[in-house]
């Protein structure tokens, strides 16, 4: 069951709860897509630097961007559109957004500034209140996973402890209301293992009461099938730190904030609780992937171990391993880390190794704003530096495909966008010794800084970049001898042998076998110990791939055979009934449209390819009754189509583009999705939020706003120049 949807007025704003001026919220950028908001204190300062259009929009202020004529045809649709879109472009050719959703992001950012007596920035703390006030669930006031989730006890209780370390008052409406929901869950007792780690560190839980983090796997030889560096990057990058925490009891010191809040979010007397009894107690709401027998007998035994035949040189060794790894992470991402969880872990392991004064700690300090986004309902911490390559990508070839790029108005940005692009190409591998893949000559998702290359984020940015500079007047800045590196790298992402052959995973190959998620400790989270295929990334390939094919003879044959391979596991991934499941959008009409315009670059259209057909006949069938499509976020939980309650201006871009890369036949289907999107146009070419439109882990949701930009914009262009524009409203 999901929420209902945001009261209006804001609820911080009916309990008259204090905010920050916007008008003096400035967004500081650099050249490689550094985001960090800044609060002018002083009135003057801010006088002398007026907002941006992309401020105020992000603001939730006033654009005061003009009317545009009426779109009476897909095409005048598109243009305005983009209009709009182009004006929330930054100087340095990216666009940002807040990237929010997750739910379980602030508890680590707040919890570090604690633990380490760090003053969390008096604006932040204004706005975090605000944004948990604002996003507390209607009905009960606690919170889920994400920001459409049902309230859990992971949620709830760390958002609770945040709320109350940031200064509210335990008899504030908000924190009771939230609390009796926590205590209706069974407390604190039920969060999950993340949670009862956070909790730990605060002195609010104790470490006999979690399942084992032991640091010492990283120890292990590492040509073993079980270490570490074999794991998804995000699962050994959080469970790194986390195992330090867990190893050394890391615990702030008792003061009486903090014994009040023990005594708040627990059903019994904190001192009468005998935690090592419920290191399984996770309430049910929260469980989505529950503990597997195998798992539960291996944290008995690693319990026992770790109480009476850990060897004092072994707790020494691992520490050592673990933090010069977490030190060449540092490096290599410059103090970002892969996501915003290893973050704030790497940043506390700093500050304990090295010290409140240490270059190290204060490299991550720096960073501390990299994470945080000023929003119309208040601050919350994004699920990574940000999404800039990824929509810059999307949004140029969007330009490309449907046209706009050669119309002499949005000249400048494409330009700028490509000159984004090209500050953001990786130019140096990463340090020797930190299990890393070559990443030279690719892309990254978010930031050259955080230094992490993904599949798909590099194909799409390399279609991209060779898409643009063919335009006429564009002059080359990427060269073919650097591109070749991204496709010597794809090359040698591709999966062979015995997981998924043929197919692409996310960052890596996939190093370790799937089994190892049946040792999955995190309880609400799926599919995240090892790499997997994913049917997304793959068509990302494909498409970036067969697009070089046809302008480069570069290892000509082994990119065709690549191809070949991928295509294959494409269409192996298909379900009988024509869909794709998909791991990072929502869901299979994300997919669909990945994979159909895949198969498309390979000739297969729905007159000649079966996969085709099935793939249409899959989406057709799930437009509704206006036209639109509208895709529950419960499809990913469930692995089976969903439908919203309401139709998605998203989804139903997506569902279009697919039928329309298809070649699908009954013309009226696409017609009738490409006026919903019309309809649902303001007048000044925006499109407003709807629902959530991305997912990781199955289970956590993830905030994509310029989705709502960059697909429709696509489907109405590509809808223009197939069908001859005609006049659709
Ligand atoms: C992302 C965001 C982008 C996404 C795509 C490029 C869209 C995808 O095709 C491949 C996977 C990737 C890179 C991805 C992986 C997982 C991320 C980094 C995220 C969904 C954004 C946030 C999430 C990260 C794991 C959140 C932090 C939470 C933890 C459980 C550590």
């Amino acid at each position: 069951m999901s929420r209902p949807s945001k009261i209006s007025p804001l609820l911080s704003e009916r309990l008259g709860l204090p905010r920050t001026d916007k008008e003096r919220w400035r967004l500081n950028t650099d050249t490689v897509g550094r985001l960090q908001w800044i609060y002018l204190r002083d009135k003057e300062t801010a006088e002398r630097r007026p907002q941006s259009t992309h401020e105020k929009y992000l603001l939730g202020l006033e654009t005061g961007l003009p009317e545009l004529p009426a779109a009476e045809t897909a095409s005048d649709a598109a243009l305005n559109g983009l209009r709009f879109f182009k004006e929330l472009q930054l100087d340095e050719g990216f666009w940002a957004c807040r990237y929010g959703g997750p739910m379980f992001l602030l508890v680590g950012i707040v919890a570090v500034h604690y633990f380490t007596k760090t003053p969390f920035p008096e604006e932040w703390r204004i706005e975090v209140v605000r944004y948990l006030t604002n996003t507390a669930h209607p009905v009960d006031g606690g919170w889920g996973l994400h920001s459409e989730d049902k309230s859990t006890a992971f949620g709830t209780s760390c958002n609770y402890v945040v709320l109350r370390l940031l200064g509210m008052e335990p008899d504030h409406p908000v924190a009771a209301l939230a609390r009796r929901t926590l205590h209706k869950m069974g407390g604190a007792i039920g969060a999950p293992q993340w949670g009862k780690s956070w909790l730990s560190l605060l002195n609010l839980y104790e470490y006999e009461g979690i399942n084992p983090i032991p640091p010492d796997v990283w120890a292990l030889p590492d040509w073993l099938p079980i270490h570490p560096s074999k794991w998804w990057i995000h699962c050994r990058q959080v469970y790194l730190p986390m195992g330090y925490m867990y190893s050394e009891q890391l615990k702030a010191p008792l003061d009486p904030l903090l014994e009040s809040i023990r005594a708040e979010i627990y059903t019994q007397p904190y001192e009468s609780i005998d935690f090592s009894k419920h290191r399984n107690t996770v309430s049910p709401i929260d469980v989505y992937y529950p503990h597997t027998t195998i798992l539960n007998i291996m944290n008995s035994v690693i319990v026992l171990a770790q109480n009476y035949l850990r060897p004092n040189w072994l707790k020494r060794k691992a520490r050592e391993v673990v933090v010069n790894l977490i030190r060449k992470e540092n490096k290599d991402s410059n103090y970002l880390s892969v996501g915003p969880v290893s973050f704030v872990m790497n940043a506390l392991v700093m500050y304990v190794e090295d010290g409140p004064d240490s270059e190290s700690w204060k490299r991550h300090l720096d960073r501390m704003g990299d994470f945080m986004v000023i929003s119309d309902d208040g601050m919350l911490m994004t699920g990574t530096n940000g999404v800039q390559v990824w929509d810059t990508s999307f949004t140029l070839q969007t330009m490309c495909m449907i046209g706009a790029a050669e119309m002499p108005e949005f000249h400048e940005t494409v330009k700028k966008g490509l000159s984004f692009l090209e500050n953001s190409q990786f130019t140096e591998n990463c340090t020797p010794g930190s299990y890393r893949d070559p990443r030279l000559g690719c892309w990254p998702f978010s930031t050259k800084d955080q230094g992490y290359t993904v599949s798909d984020c590099t194909s799409e940015a390399m279609k991209t970049v060779l898409m643009v500079q063919k335009l006429p007047y564009i002059d080359v800045v990427i060269p073919d001898e650097k591109i070749n590196p991204a496709v010597d790298v794809l090359l040698s992402l591709q999966n062979r042998g015995a997981f998924s052959p043929g197919s692409f995973a996310s960052y890596e190959k996939i190093r370790g076998p799937p089994i190892l998620e049946l040792i999955n400790p995190a309880e609400v989270f799926g599919n995240i110990m090892v790499e997997y295929p994913y049917v997304e990334c793959s068509d990302s390939v494909v498409i970036g791939l067969s697009y070089f094919r046809d302008h480069s003879t570069y290892r000509h044959a082994e990119v065709v055979k690549a191809i070949e391979d991928a295509v294959n596991f494409i269409k192996s991934a298909q379900d009988d009934n024509g869909g794709w499941y998909g791991s990072w959008g929502i869901c299979y009409t994300y997919a669909g449209m990945f994979a159909i315009e895949a198969l498309s670059y390979q000739g297969e259209v729905f007159e000649n390819s079966e996969s085709i057909r099935k793939g249409c006949y899959f989406l057709a069938k799930r437009q509704e009754e206006d036209g639109g499509w509208g895709e529950s976020y419960r499809s990913c939980e469930t692995v089976t189509y969903v439908s919203h309650a309401q139709t998605q201006v998203v989804n139903t871009a997506w569902a279009c583009l697919a039928l329309m890369m298809g070649d699908f036949p009954e013309v009226d289907v696409i017609t009738r999705g490409i006026k919903f999107i019309m309809n649902r146009q303001k007048a000044n070419g925006e499109w407003l939020q709807e629902g959530i439109e991305g997912v990781f882990n199955r289970s956590c949701m993830i905030e994509y706003p310029n989705y709502k930009f960059y697909f429709p914009i696509k489907a109405l262009g590509m809808y223009a120049k197939k069908y001859g524009n005609p006049k659709l409203l």
